[in-house]
């Protein structure tokens, strides 16, 4: 898929709600803990607020549900990869990123064929537990090289301030929750992110 160098990711369909209304076009619903028929309305509703914005969605985790409900694209972490049918994701049509940390899961990725990878996290975060330390920028460069034209997104404790180097690294697309969600004004955060990123040109 082609990427818009600016991903949000989200824990509801409000938050996609809101992040639409600014502009994004790019957003991932990351929602760790759902019973099924939440899940299904959160993905459904997202899935179809997107459609009408002409935003990206993307599906975190929660394959089955993605083919079911018809999505287009999900997100995959190495212990998904464990367990999940990639025959049947690539035959309903769907893509899928797959998040890495270290050599052998972008070996992994790489074999798998993902359409896209993420490397994580690029700097110390509370979104998200890692028993490693943070990646840095110099390893944006590896992944970079060994991806070749293939989509590299940079995900964790990305701020603003940080954007230009971390495209400047080799990153086609920032994801990012805090720097937005956690902002004191969401709204006015997103727009700012916008501004600094339109008009690159990614893969
Ligand atoms: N996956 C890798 S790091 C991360 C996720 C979901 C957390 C990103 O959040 P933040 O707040 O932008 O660091
Ligand atoms: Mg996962």
């Amino acid at each position: 898929m082609t990427r818009d160098p600016l991903y949000l990711v989200l824990e509801n369909s409000a938050w996609v709600e809101r992040m639409l209304a600014c502009g994004i076009k790019l957003i991932q619903l990351r929602i760790k803990s759902a019973s099924e028929a939440d899940l299904r309305r959160e993905i459904s509703r997202s899935r179809d607020l997107c459609a009408r914005a002409g935003a990206r969605f993307v599906v975190n985790d929660h394959w089955r549900l993605a083919i079911d409900l018809g999505c287009a694209h999900v997100h995959l972490g190495q212990d998904d990869l464990r367990t999940a049918d990639l025959a049947a994701i690539r035959a309903a049509g769907l893509g899928f990123d797959v998040s890495t940390e270290t050599e052998d899961d972008l070996e992994r990725a790489l074999a798998l064929g993902a359409d896209g990878v993420a490397l994580q996290p690029i700097f110390a975060t509370t979104s998200k537990t890692f028993e490693r330390a943070p990646q840095g920028l110099a390893r944006l460069g590896v992944w970079r090289q060994r991806l070749r034209g293939r989509p590299l997104i940079a995900i964790g404790g990305v701020k603003l301030e940080d954007a230009g180097a971390v495209f400047a690294a080799g990153a086609d697309c920032v994801a990012v929750i805090s720097d937005v969600t956690r902002a004191p004004d969401p709204e006015r955060r997103a727009k700012d992110w916008l501004a600094a990123t339109r008009g690159r040109v990614t893969a």
